[in-house]
């Protein structure tokens, strides 16, 4: 496949790359020093008015009061940080996806109207006053829960980030997307605030031949999924607050299910069923879909675990380097199988590694912030981050992935990501091998 730009949103990428250009100048014109002009402030200036010395223009007047924000919004001058979808990829926007401006973000929580977006069926408008859950199957009494029902069960908050099994799915036959948002944006990490599945299960009593579950969403495409009753039984919520506020339409709303370090596809929404049973259901979701094609025409089935993965969000295609001297490469990394023990980073496309600065919190199954500072004097770079976890897993590299698993899969694309950052600061999506 003929590597493409990315057509979505490249408006704003395009704006980016306009003050790229007077970013490097301002940058040259201090010595490329870390100096005034290197941090961007002078680079972005559009109103010399409104500089030191002068008294700007927001300190001469009363500013908008408690009443003009009931629910906050971002200042306008964010308005470039928005999920964005990638158009010829999906025929419909009621079943399709958009993505996590990761190269806007820092830490590790995904704010709520950031999260990227992926529906079969269009986002449920579910009236939480006749909301109910249903437990029924293999159950020593069947039950139905009201939203109030579950909310006196005790609640737990954790914090996971969830993977669509289909991030990175456009990358594994060459480097296509130009933009961490269109390669690695089906990911977010939120805190869940939600009821142990297991305490539910308990309440319905399991019986000794239960082994399956088939969570089922309550939109117009019903997904659902065979979930083995340990997985259950362990860690999964049934969640109705992310970052502490009701879940977003988009996300669930009023209720979804929460399978920490699984596949997205799992974590289903609007979550109005759970059938207990003594084998899969062998459903859509994981015959037609979310199953790995191999090179010999066997595909993988229940690959449910999120390997070890890691990008550099910052610099990026979207993210261009404005100014030489101090800079500073950050990114992400995950594993759904416990921790991030340590990320390493290649500023020479693999010859030389350095080991990446970790800061915030280290949790299992969730994002892990990591951070590079370097000097750049304008020489070309192939960046790439390796992470490895708690178990010793190694993220692999594209070429070491497609020996074992071919080119024929979508899902489960782990492989390690090289940017090629040109001497004018602009980033490129490359493979190197
Ligand atoms: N009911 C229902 N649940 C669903 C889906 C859906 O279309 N309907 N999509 C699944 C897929 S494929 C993914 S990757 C995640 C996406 O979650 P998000 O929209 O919060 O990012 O939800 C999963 N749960
Ligand atoms: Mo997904």
């Amino acid at each position: 496949m003929a590597r493409q730009g990315s057509k979505g949103g490249s408006g704003g990428v395009a704006s980016r790359r306009a003050f790229l250009k007077g970013g490097v100048a301002a940058g040259a014109a201090a010595g490329g020093a870390l100096a005034t002009g290197a941090l961007g402030g002078s680079a972005m200036a559009q109103n010399a008015d409104n500089m030191a010395p002068n008294v700007a223009d927001w300190s001469r007047y009363l500013g908008e009061g408690v009443d003009a924000r009931p629910y906050g919004t971002p200042s306008e001058f964010e308005a470039h940080v928005v999920r964005r979808n990638v158009e010829w990829l999906t025929a419909s926007p009621e079943s399709s996806v958009n993505f996590t401006p990761l190269h806007d973000l820092e830490g590790i929580i995904t704010p709520n109207g950031l999260c990227f977006e992926r529906h079969h069926g269009g986002i449920a408008e579910v009236d939480p006053a006749d909301y109910q859950l249903m437990i029924n199957g293999l159950v020593d009494k069947p039950m139905i829960f009201t939203l109030q029902d579950l909310m006196r069960f005790p609640r737990v908050n954790r914090i996971y980030f969830l993977e669509c099994a289909a991030n990175s799915g456009m990358e594994w036959r060459g480097a296509q997307l130009n933009g961490c948002q269109f390669t690695h944006g089906m990911v977010h990490c939120l805190m869940y605030t939600g009821v142990p599945l297991k305490l539910i299960l308990e309440e319905a009593g399991l019986k000794p031949n239960a082994k399956w579950l088939m969570p089922e969403g309550g939109d117009s495409s019903g997904m659902n999924r065979s979930v083995p009753i340990e997985k259950g039984l362990d860690d999964c919520l049934v969640a109705f607050k992310m970052n502490g506020e009701a879940l977003r339409p988009e996300q669930g709303y009023p209720v979804r299910l929460v399978v920490p370090g699984w596949e997205g596809n799992m974590w289903v929404k609007w979550l109005r069923r759970i059938e207990v049973g003594d084998e899969p259901w062998h459903t859509r979701e994981e015959t037609s879909k979310y199953t790995d094609l191999l090179e010999d025409g066997k595909a993988r089935r229940f690959t449910w675990v999120m390997d070890v993965k890691s990008v550099v969000t910052n610099p990026s295609p979207q993210a261009p380097l404005l100014v030489k001297g101090h800079n500073i490469i950050t990114g992400l990394a995950w594993s759904g199988r416990g921790t991030i023990d340590r990320v390493d980073v290649t500023l020479d496309g693999g010859n030389n590694w350095r080991t990446a600065r970790i800061d915030g919190p280290v949790l299992p199954m969730s994002l892990t912030r990591f951070y590079v500072e370097f000097d750049w004097q304008g020489e070309d770079l192939l960046l790439q981050s390796r992470a490895i976890d708690s178990t010793g897993d190694i993220q692999p590299t594209k070429d070491e992935l497609r020996a074992v698993r071919g080119t024929n899969s979508i899902y489960h694309n782990n492989g390690i990501q090289t940017w090629h950052v040109r001497s004018n600061g602009e980033v490129e999506n490359v493979e190197v091998s």
